[in-house]
């Protein structure tokens, strides 16, 4: 059994301990199929699992970790471009799916929510890898997110501390299975504390309202939508704690939360490489626009363009560097890649401009670049979407950039520059026929040409403004 989530019997189950979109399962149903097919993926180096919102994907996952292998969670929505890149990329053996998913080449296992098995797996050393998290940098495809279990025990453990998360909690998301937000704190720390949790299948206003929880998750742009439906949101008001991240939550939307629900929002902030760093704690002061503190075992620092540390002031802004317990291990098959994350003494350099005042509080003020984009809490690499476009023969040349966006936080919209005819259509659909519907452009825009500075290189600065 996995040290990381287990059966105890410490622990009341019951039948509905564990929904997704509608289908319920109790806590020993879901390890006992986990176990059954840990039994039939043990020893293999690596296995990818179709992460569409099902208690497929909760048992696919959860059978990983009690084999200690790997599991590579796959958007159900990625294109084949991008698809290909993650199931070679990650050496995965077999696909577990919960149907077909036929152009991958890979064998696929079906997950069978009715096996069960008793065998018993020795424990998982806590350096195995437990998952390996597709995540776009600036330029080029996805990079696979190497987290062991025990980074990932010791985040969950920091939250639950810092939320006063209990198995008497019932927590209510409706986030994809495959990033952090979603599969790591909404599904195995519900897993780790024993509370049960309820998927919505997508994060509707209306699900979230009706589902009766008392821990709610959210990107903002869940939260900006329950805040426009009053109804909705005053069914809130008998929750215990709303969390938001991925992405900044927008004060008037905290603002607005507030008023309706009761509940002032706990705000925190992570990336898939750390985990979650630093939290807003039940117990603390809740102020919008600020992520709060650093979870237990985390250590942060601000660090000036010069290499010197910034002053805690609440003013001095800085990039934000990590040290903690809850790291990657770096990225699969890219030794370059992961050596630029860390500084010189071993610090994770999250890319993320911040201040921390006098009292430790941390505030996200932005990122250092212009080509990682949040749209809708999903992060997006400028590149690998300008490189779909430009695999388009009427392409000559693209930008792409994220534009604030009321809803999404940020959206996707790329700069154009056409050899031959092409419609504004045509492009979006191409990028969805490579990569993940969310990484579409919003809107394109034609141009003559790209403003760029006397290297040569594109002048983003201006395409924003
Ligand atoms: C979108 N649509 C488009 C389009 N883009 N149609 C045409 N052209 C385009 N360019 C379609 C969508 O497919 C959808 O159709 C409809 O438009 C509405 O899209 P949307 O506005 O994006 O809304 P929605 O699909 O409801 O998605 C919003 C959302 C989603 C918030 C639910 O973005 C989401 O699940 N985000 C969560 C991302 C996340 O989990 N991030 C965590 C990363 S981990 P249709 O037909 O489908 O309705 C991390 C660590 C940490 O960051 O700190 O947590
Ligand atoms: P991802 O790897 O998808 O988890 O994206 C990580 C990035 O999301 C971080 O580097 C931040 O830029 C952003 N992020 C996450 N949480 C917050 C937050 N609460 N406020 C501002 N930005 C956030």
């Amino acid at each position: 059994m996995s040290a990381l989530v287990s059966v105890d019997g410490a622990v009341p189950d019951r039948s509905d301990a564990v929904v997704v979109a509608g289908e319920a399962m109790s806590r020993e149903a879901l390890f006992g199929a986990a176990t059954a097919l840990a039994d039939r993926i043990v020893g293999a180096p690596a296995v990818a699992v179709r992460a569409d919102a099902s208690l497929g994907t909760v048992v696919a996952t959860l059978a990983g970790l009690v084999a200690g292998v790997p599991v590579v969670p796959v958007p159900p929505d990625s294109g084949p471009l991008e698809r290909a890149h993650i199931l070679s990329d990650s050496g995965a053996a077999l696909l577990l799916a919960p149907g077909p998913w036929t152009d991958t080449g890979l064998p696929t296992a079906p997950i069978d929510l009715a096996a069960r098995s008793s065998s018993t797996h020795p424990q998982p050393a806590p350096d195995t890898t437990a998952l390996i998290l597709y995540t776009s940098g600036t330029t080029g495809a996805p990079k696979g997110v190497l987290m062991p279990h025990a980074a990932i025990a010791a985040g969950l453990d920091g939250l639950v501390d810092a939320w006063a998360w209990t198995p008497d909690d019932v927590l209510v998301h409706g986030l994809p299975l495959f990033h952090v937000h979603g599969l790591v704190l909404g599904v195995l720390g519900a897993l780790r504390v024993g509370s049960r949790v309820m998927h919505t299948g997508r994060p509707k206003p209306a699900a979230y309202a009706q589902a009766g929880g008392s821990l709610y998750f959210g990107v903002p742009t869940v939260w900006s939508r329950i805040a426009q439906d009053p109804e909705s949101a005053r069914a809130l008001a008998g929750a215990r704690l709303l969390v938001s991240g991925s992405a900044p939550l927008p004060v008037p939307v905290f603002g607005r939360l507030a008023e309706l629900t009761g509940h002032r929002p706990i705000e925190r902030y992570g990336m898939t490489e750390t985990l979650i760093t630093v939290s807003t704690r039940a117990d603390g002061e809740r102020r919008p626009g600020f992520v709060g503190l650093p979870i237990a075992g985390v250590r942060t620092r601000l660090v000036g363009e010069d290499g010197s540390a910034c002053a805690h002031d609440g003013e001095t802004v800085g990039e934000l560097q990590i040290d903690s317990p809850t790291l990657f291990q770096g990225y699969l098959n890219r030794p370059e890649a992961t050596a630029e994350t860390l500084t010189r003494d071993g610090w994770f350099r999250t890319g993320d401009v911040a201040v921390i005042d006098a009292d430790g509080r941390h505030r996200i003020v932005g990122r250092a670049g212009t080509d990682l984009i949040k749209s809708g809490g999903y992060r997006i690499g400028a590149g690998e979407v300008e490189g779909a476009l430009l695999a388009h023969p009427a392409v000559r040349e693209a930008a792409v950039i994220g534009v604030a966006h009321p809803d999404l936080g940020q959206e996707i919209v790329a700069f154009v520059v056409p050899d031959g005819e092409v419609t504004e259509r045509q492009l979006i659909d191409h990028v969805a026929t490579g990569l993940s519907a969310h990484k579409r452009p919003r809107r394109v825009v034609f141009v003559a040409d790209l403003p760029r500075n006397a290297m040569g290189k594109v002048q983003k600065k201006l395409l924003t403004d």
